[in-house]
């Protein structure tokens, strides 16, 4: 299976270490296509050596080839909010987790979408949980 995770970069780099514990987690049930987006060095200005086109093609190209989408939406994306408007046009399936924060909500693109399947947590543990059911429904398919 080849998953896609989706998570902030130039949105903001706070949950950094969180999306590469998820990506670890999500490697578990198959290849996590964009496995640099854990990558804790990765300031918000994004690699430096390859351009913007190059990015933009490189990751449609990985939505499309993906079985599934996991994006981590809590950081506002205006990156992510585009692969995952994408992605349920290509009829993928999507799994948002969010960690609900006071005096912040989520985008109602996407809680207001019943296409995508979101999800909340507080914890890494939990959000695991949430990673193996969906998976689980995954296979079922
Ligand atoms: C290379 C290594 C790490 O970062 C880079 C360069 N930038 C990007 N590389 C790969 N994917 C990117 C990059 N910038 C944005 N994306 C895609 O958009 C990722 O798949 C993320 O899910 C999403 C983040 O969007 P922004 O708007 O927060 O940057």
């Amino acid at each position: 299976m080849k998953i896609y995770f989706a998570g902030s970069i130039r949105g903001g780099r706070e949950d950094a270490n969180l999306y590469m514990s998820l990506i670890d987690d999500i490697k578990r049930y198959g290849t996590v296509l964009t496995e640099h987006i854990g990558d804790a060095t990765l300031s918000a200005q994004g690699e430096q050596t390859v351009d913007d086109t190059f990015i933009y093609t490189r990751d449609m190209d990985w939505v499309r080839e993906s079985d599934a989408i996991i994006a981590e939406v809590t950081t506002a994306s205006l990156g992510v909010g585009y692969e995952l408007g994408q992605a349920e046009s290509m009829g993928k399936p999507i799994l948002c987790l969010y960690r609900p924060q006071s005096g912040k909500r989520l985008s109602a693109m996407l809680s207001g979408n019943v296409y995508m399947k979101i999800k909340h947590y507080n914890t890494l543990d939990e959000a695991k949980d949430i990673i193996k059911d969906f998976i689980s429904t995954l296979n079922n398919l």
